[in-house]
Order: structure tokens, then sequence, then C-alpha cells
């Protein structure tokens, strides 16, 4: 059997890294949608950097959770039948050691110059100058995340696609399933025959065509999902 699992924000919620819609989802009351575009960072770099310096101060004293850990634990059941697709930048799936994992977001540690291309891992959580300066170039860096408007990679998304297109079960966690392609990915699963299993404690628009529901925390979900398959 081949099993995808397609997680979003709600994985990292018992960590304690706020969710970017619903309660707790703004920073300074702006909303993600105002700050996770090319047009906000051109207006205003500062700004998005300080939102993203805030988001790593919280991911870096976080610790994946048990929802996390149980992933990892069906990874080593599944093997090569088993495909992690993620939205999340936090890189909380690769500390609790899932390793066949795909990020179709980008990854908050990384960096990409505007100047030279270069792109690099940076765990800094502050700078002296916004926008920091390229290691290689000096020119502008920004983070190497996937804002609205702007392309997914295309080796994970075709990938995500795959899987979606030919896996038996489809696992959808912790996301609003809102925000697209990846939105798309469990009707894409349901429409080639998989079953669709969703772990949210609210309801979303993926509900309607889930054939299992639990409707709990991932921390609890997961291992649900784990005595079942
Ligand atoms: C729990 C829990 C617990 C709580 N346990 N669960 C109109 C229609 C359709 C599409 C579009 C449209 N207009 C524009 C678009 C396209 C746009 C889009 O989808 N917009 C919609 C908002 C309408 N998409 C794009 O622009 C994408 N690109 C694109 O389409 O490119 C086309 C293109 C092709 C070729 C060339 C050029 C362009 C890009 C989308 C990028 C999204 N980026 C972000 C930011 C990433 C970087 C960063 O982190 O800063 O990704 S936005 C943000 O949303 C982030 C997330 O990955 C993504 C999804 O959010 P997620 O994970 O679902 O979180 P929440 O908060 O929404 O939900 C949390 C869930 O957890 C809730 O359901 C809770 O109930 C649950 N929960 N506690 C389990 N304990
Ligand atoms: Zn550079």
């Amino acid at each position: 059997m081949k099993l995808a699992v397609l997680t979003g924000a709600g994985i990292s919620a018992e960590s304690g890294v706020p969710t970017f819609r619903g309660q707790g989802g703004l920073w300074k009351s702006y909303r993600p949608e105002d700050l996770a575009t090319p047009q906000a960072f051109r207006r205003n770099p500062a700004l998005v950097w300080e939102w993203y310096l805030w988001r790593r101060s919280v991911i870096a004293k976080a610790e994946p959770n048990a929802g996390h850990i149980a992933l990892v634990e069906l990874e080593k059941k599944y093997c090569e039948d088993f495909l992690l697709i993620t939205q999340n930048v936090d890189g909380l799936h690769q500390r609790a050691g899932s390793k066949r994992l795909v990020e179709l977001h980008g990854n908050i540690w990384r960096v990409k110059c505007l100047s030279c291309g270069a792109v690099y891992y940076d765990y800094s959580v502050s700078y002296a100058q916004l926008p920091p300066a390229c290691k290689e170039c000096g020119g502008h860096i920004r983070p190497d995340v996937v804002w609205f408007g702007e392309a997914l990679p295309e080796d994970a998304l075709e990938l995500a696609i795959g899987w979606a297109r030919s896996c038996d079960v489809f696992v959808v966690i912790g996301t609003s399933a809102v925000v697209y392609p990846a939105g798309e990915l469990p009707y894409l699963a349901k429409e080639h025959g998989a079953k669709v299993i969703e772990i949210n404690p609210e309801s979303t628009p993926v509900s309607p065509i889930a054939d299992v529901i639990i409707r709990e925390p991932a921390s609890s979900g997961v291992k649900k999902l784990l005595e079942v398959l």
C-alpha cells in the first residue's frame, strides 16, 4: 500500500508555532496574505524580515511534538511506499527524523540572494541590518520560501502530484487546504481512487471528500492513524 501524507501549520501548533489563519495567526495585526508576497517585500523588506525573524525565534525554541514523531514511525513502517509532503517551512519534520519528505513552500532557515542567486542555510535570529547582506556578494537576501503569486519548486510539486495520483491512501493533517496548488492535492488523490483521511480539530474544504475524519489535534490523531494503518 502506497501512503502519502500532506501536512500544514496545524501539525506544528502543539509545538507552539502559530498557524497562519484563525486564532493566533496574526503578527502585529498583519495578515499572512499582506506579508508573504513579493510586493510586500519590495515595499518594505525590513518589515517582512522582522516577521520572519520573529517566526525563526519561535521555531528555534520549539521541539517536534508527538504528531511529527508518529509520522517518523509511519515512514519506518512503509519505507519507500511513504512520502511526506509538507507546506511547512519550519523544519520540525526533519528535526523529528523524517527523511522521505518534500517541502512545497521552501524552508525558513534558507535564504536566497537577490543579486547573485546564492542559496544557503542561515540560522540567524537577528541581523545587524535589514534586509541582511549576502555572505557571497553583499547583495540583499530574502527568505527562501514561496510567497503568494510565486511558483512552487518544480521538482517538489511534480513529486507531490505524482504521489497524489498514484497513492492508495492520502492523509491530510493540520491544513486549512485553502492555499493552492497544495490544497488541490487531496482532490487529485480522491479523483485517482485514493482513500482520503483528514486529521484536523476543525472542518475544512477537504472534509466533504474525506473517507475517514479524525477530529482531533495532530498529536493524538496521528497516533490513532498508526493504530489503524
Ligand atoms: C490543527 C491543530 C492541531 C490547528 N492539530 N490541526 C484564487 C483561487 C485559487 C488560487 C488562487 C486564487 N488567487 C490566488 C491564488 C493562488 C494562491 C492561493 O492559493 N491563494 C489563496 C489564498 C486563494 N497560491 C499561490 O500564489 C501559490 N503559487 C501559485 O499559485 O503560483 C502560480 C504560478 C505558476 C507559475 C509561475 C508563477 C506563479 C503560492 C502559495 C504560497 C503560499 N505561501 C505561504 C507562505 C510560505 C512561507 C512562510 O511560511 O512564510 O505558505 S502562505 C501560508 O499558507 C503558508 C502555508 O504553507 C499555507 C497554508 O497554510 P496552512 O498550513 O494550511 O495553515 P492554516 O493556518 O491555514 O491552517 C491551519 C490548520 O491547522 C487549520 O485547519 C486548523 O484547524 C488546524 N489545526 N491546530 C491539527 N493541534
Ligand atoms: Zn549574493
